[in-house]
């Protein structure tokens, strides 16, 4: 007897020194999320015009994919997929406006709310572009539900996108430098008095633009939206990706000693794309490419951070995007015209918004000195499992009914095999599914809305079933659904499946 309650102690406390120990060696992990970044704007992907040596020394260093993707062709729905696990659609997440409430519910459990269960000290900075609040938010106290409220213990933000007002920083979801005597409002679709429009007074403007950023101007850029107040406490574009390269740089330094999880979500690409003086004309690009640079600069900062508090080798970096990329998007930055040889989506058709390969194949990296081999990898995989995978990772069970979309694809996401999903959901205006070298897109009997037409953008809208063999035809140009009934067939099929559950 005596004997047996020893050897059970013994077991016991073998088990709590190797968890312990197996916890300590837990990795950081940061996401670095671009903006309107392409699969073909990064040195390692073919980029002319323009150097990302940061952005190349991680991939050449750790892992870089060639078929891994976002779970939609734009902000909104990609980043509530990373976060929740669960599709955009499922929620009807759609592009949200500057003053829309949050669509995360904080019952559920998050990404951030999971790795915050297994010790991590978790932070988002950057573009958040997930809602705020529940309702009509008063920008001059604390606005909640947010970040806290869905797992981040820290948060800085922009609140929404850089075209859009408030044009205001939020520390911990206050506005920063917010003088009390000049109180914020926000107003999208009726007018309220405050800061000049562009529609009347385009003799302020920097960049002139389309007809749907014609409101509030701040900085000489017209933004959508009204607002009114806050004066002191407004951003100056050229500033920011200063100001969360700092913040990053913090949070990185305040959580040394633990283990920590920071979703860096980076502006630079979307537009307004106001460079730097720093960065103006370091590529051959214009604006676009300048912006480029200037994000590639604050990967190196993220690195530069790591490797000074001796935190490199265990920190899983994974670099991504969160849809593809676009050129004029409405600021008339001249991006197009000055683009050259560059190919913003690499080998593949579309732009951001589109259901063609290019409007989610993400550049993606993935860098963990101590765990994952230099290398590259064909592997199909999406965002929306970084959950699951993550959990996996570090041994923690996720809640039940978090994260339905999610598969655990740690093998591949360390590169220890090339095969991913076997099945991949691409959302746009319409829905394309991956199986393999196949590429399905789901007919769509539906007028292309005009702010996108406008845009001279072909998102892949068509009334006929559409069937691409990526293996022959990478940039889906030949239509081959009529050759290929079966494939067809297992494809409606499985569509049908993800959408109806
Ligand atoms: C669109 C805007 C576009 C951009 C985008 C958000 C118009 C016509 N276009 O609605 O300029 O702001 O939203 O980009 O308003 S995203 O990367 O955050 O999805
Ligand atoms: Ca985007």
């Amino acid at each position: 007897m005596k004997t047996i309650t020893k050897s059970l102690l013994f077991i016991v406390v073998f088990m709590m020194y190797t968890v312990g120990i197996a916890q300590k060696s837990d990795p950081n992990i940061i996401i670095i999320y671009v903006d309107d970044l392409g699969y073909g704007d990064i040195g390692v992907n073919g980029a002319v015009g323009i150097k990302t040596p940061h952005v190349d020394a991680l991939a050449k260093n750790g892992l870089n994919f060639t078929d891994a993707h976002s779970s939609s062709s734009t902000c909104t729905p990609s980043r509530y997929s990373l976060l929740t696990g669960s599709y955009a659609f499922r929620n009807n997440a759609a592009i949200l406006e500057g003053d829309a409430p949050l669509i995360i519910d904080p019952n559920q459990e998050t990404l951030p709310s999971m790795l915050q269960k297994a010790g991590y000290k978790t932070g988002v900075v950057g573009k958040w572009h997930l809602g705020l609040g529940r309702g009509k938010i008063d920008w001059n106290r604390r606005v909640a539900p947010g970040p806290k409220e869905v797992g981040f213990d820290y948060s800085f933000l922009i609140p929404a996108t850089g075209d859009r007002t408030p044009c205001v920083f939020l520390e911990n979801q206050e506005v920063v430098g917010l003088d009390l005597a000049d109180p914020i409002t926000v107003s999208y679709g009726t007018r309220i008095d405050g800061y000049p429009l562009g529609r009347e007074h385009p003799e302020l403007l920097k960049q002139h633009t389309d007809p749907y950023h014609q409101g509030a101007i701040i900085n000489g850029i017209s933004r959508i939206g009204y607002m009114n107040g806050g004066k002191e406490a407004l951003w100056v574009d050229e500033e920011i990706p200063f100001v969360l390269s700092a913040k990053a740089n913090s949070f990185i330094d305040d959580n040394k000693d633990d283990k920590f999880f920071l979703y860096f979500s980076l502006h630079d690409i979307h537009q307004p794309r106001i460079a730097n003086i720093k960065f103006v004309e370091s590529s051959t690009m214009g604006p676009r490419g300048d912006v480029i640079a200037q994000m590639d600069w604050c990967v190196g900062q993220i690195t530069e951070s790591l490797k000074k508090a001796n935190l490199l080798d265990n920190t899983l970096i994974i670099f991504t995007s969160d849809n593809g990329p676009i050129l004029d998007d409405g600021y008339l930055d001249y991006a197009i015209e000055l683009v050259g040889d560059h190919k913003p989506a690499g080998p593949f058709r579309g732009t951001k918004y589109s259901v063609y390969e290019a409007g989610t194949r993400m550049p993606t990296i993935a860098h963990w000195p101590k765990r994952i081999k230099p290398g590259t990898s064909s592997a199909l995989l999406s965002q929306v499992d970084l959950y699951a995978t993550l959990a996996d990772l570090i041994n923690h069970k996720i809640d039940k009914g978090a994260a339905p979309d999610s598969e655990n694809h740690l093998q591949a996401w360390l590169g220890e095999t090339n095969k991913g999903r076997e099945f991949l959901l691409e959302e746009a205006y319409t829905f394309g599914l991956r199986m393999g070298k196949w590429k399905y897109i789901q007919p769509k009997d539906q007028q292309i809305p005009k702010w996108l037409s406008d845009k001279f953008v072909d998102p892949g809208f068509k009334k006929e079933i559409q069937l691409f063999n990526l293996e022959e035809d990478p940039s889906e140009s030949n239509n081959v659904y009529e050759k290929h009934p079966d494939i067809v067939k297992i494809m409606e099929k499985k569509m049908a499946k993800i959408l109806k559950n």
